[in-house]
């Protein structure tokens, strides 16, 4: 029988849909391709997959922006080819989730067409954040709000008879405007979104900006200083950044689980960008999110002193919840880890071993499309940038291109058995070619086997059970020890150190000569 509680230890894989494999030679991913390489997922031992949007969209946030959210992206497949999927994802005992995006539509969704070709003050406008602007004649901004992709987060319609009118809400990108969560319409049809894909056999979602969708009563400006810091760049998601973690979200979660509830074995995870440990922990209850990111791993620099901080306080986050902790080193909205960590052959080395660390942990790991391959970020050239953030924020910030770019499957030249073209739609660098899936297969050193070594060990190792307990460790390491039994000894200095007491089960590059742990390695001992 189904176990209801499947997802609370389990090893989920993220595809980026436009990225992953492409069946029909676009140069863009599709349901097909996924469906076509689900043995590398099969064989890599996952136990679900997150697919990122898929609906039906204009692609201005590639998907992010969805027109009709129960139907599929023509760039993608259509619904027989979703059922596909999701029929022989199943047959592999891979569990399929897919994303929701509560927070806002496409501004080609028919709610807002219809909106804007309503009056001021109208039920169409109250599906949305729509204000009367500041100023003599309202040619200001309601409030002084930026959006995350940089910019107001306000922009300003002409009415129907031709005249300068209301400003609408968008967080994110102008034709991503922001739901009205106070409005009862916008609820329900969530719960038919719901409710739509359960029928079909989803296992579960991953909830966009889930700490976004209840706005502040009044829309108040933010404070100066909170407003510098976000132009800054600092991007500080604290409490005094008004703009997510309202009130008001908790009633939608619990609204969300109320309705999952029906459906056994189902599961969530929220996109929860709020670091502060008292406020992520209000996410977690039995009647809110079962599963929230943590998401101070990806801000946490190679340092053993940080990566124990960001252990501890994931930790503290969950305890007393019920709800496990939810480990994630790289997504489709930040630089992948390898380059976080210096690139080349030193981020590599530190890839391998944050994986180790990441895949002892207790809790729900979360791999992105190509970690295992050990990808780094590419930067692609300017005129082949696509993120909104580019043009948003002006040509100031280059966006977050260069962690989508598609996955090599094959040695050779792009695209690496991506596509049958070579016109994907970013660029694939020269020198993937050693990278490929293909190529990696079978190398016993290589990042791929890490992993799949790795997930097995996770799987089958009796010592993987229970909570964690620090062990001594010397300076610049970090070592824990699972209530099974099994210990992880990450060293994240530059000098070789002595192991404790124990037989090494797996580690991330060979031991020296001495049988010491060489520096930026992780070693699991039984
Ligand atoms: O991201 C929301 C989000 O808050 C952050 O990831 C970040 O603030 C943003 O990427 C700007 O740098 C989610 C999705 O993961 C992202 O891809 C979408 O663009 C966004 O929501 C809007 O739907």
């Amino acid at each position: 029988a189904a176990n209801p509680d499947w997802w609370r230890d389990a090893v989920f894989y993220q595809i980026y849909p436009r990225s992953f494999a492409d069946a029909n030679g676009d140069g863009v991913g599709d349901l097909d391709g996924i469906r076509s390489r689900l043995d590398h997922l099969a064989g890599l031992g996952v136990d679900a997959i997150w697919l990122s949007p898929f609906f039906t969209s204009p692609m201005a946030d590639h998907g992010y922006d969805v027109a009709d959210p129960r139907d599929v992206d023509p760039v993608f497949g259509d619904l027989a080819a979703f059922d596909r999927l999701v029929a022989e994802a199943h047959a592999r005992d891979i569990r399929v989730t897919i994303d929701l995006v509560p927070n806002h539509s496409s501004d080609e969704h028919v709610w807002f067409q219809q909106a804007l070709r309503a009056a001021p003050g109208s039920p169409e406008r109250d599906r949305y954040v729509f204000r009367d602007g500041r100023g003599a004649n309202g040619e200001q901004p309601p409030n002084n709000w930026p959006s995350a992709f940089g910019g107001p987060a306000w922009h300003r319609i002409t009415e129907p008879d031709g005249t300068p009118g209301q400003w609408y809400l968008h967080l994110f990108d102008a034709k991503q405007p922001d739901l009205n969560w106070e409005n009862p319409e916008v609820w329900a049809d969530l719960e038919a979104t719901l409710r739509f894909w359960l029928d079909r056999g989803v296992d579960g979602f991953r909830i966009d900006v889930a700490h976004g969708m209840a706005k502040p009563a009044g829309l108040p400006d933010l404070a100066q200083d909170v407003l510098a810091e976000i132009e800054a760049g600092e991007n500080p998601h604290t409490s005094r950044d008004i703009r997510w973690d309202a009130e008001g979200v908790h009633d939608i979660h619990r609204f969300i689980r109320k309705v999952l509830a029906d459906y056994p074995g189902a599961m969530a995870v929220g996109e929860v960008w709020v670091t502060d440990t008292d406020r992520l922990r209000r996410y977690l209850r039995p009647d809110e999110l079962p599963l929230a990111f943590d998401f101070r791993m990806v801000q946490s620099r190679w340092r053993a002193d940080e990566l124990r901080e960001t252990v501890s306080s994931a930790l503290a986050t969950v305890a007393g919840t019920g709800s496990p902790t939810t480990w994630v080193l790289s997504n489709h909205d930040v630089v992948r880890h390898v380059t976080r960590y210096g690139g080349g052959l030193v981020g590599t080395r530190r890839g391998r071993a944050a994986a180790l660390l990441q895949l002892a942990l207790p809790g729900v790991a979360y791999l992105y499309q190509g970690d295992e391959l050990g990808l780094e970020s590419v930067e692609p050239p300017d005129e082949a940038l696509t993120d909104p953030t580019w043009e948003r924020s002006g040509h100031t910030r280059r966006g977050r291109d260069n962690c989508r770019i598609p996955l090599p499957w094959e040695p050779g030249e792009p695209a690496y058995g991506f596509s049958t073209t070579s016109e994907t739609w970013l660029p694939m660098p020269a020198g993937w070619s050693p990278l490929a899936v293909e190529s990696q297969q079978g190398q016993p050193e290589s990042t791929l086997e890490l992993y799949r070594t790795a997930l097995r060990l996770r799987r089958e190792h009796d010592g993987f059970t229970g909570g964690l307990s620090f062990v001594d460790a010397p300076a610049d390491c970090l070592a824990f020890r699972r209530d099974g039994g099994l210990t992880c000894f990450v060293n994240a200095g530059n000098t070789p150190v002595a192991l404790p007491a124990g037989t090494p089960v797996l580690t991330s590059v060979p031991l020296t000569a001495d049988g010491e742990l060489p520096g930026d390695a992780t070693a699991w001992l039984a």
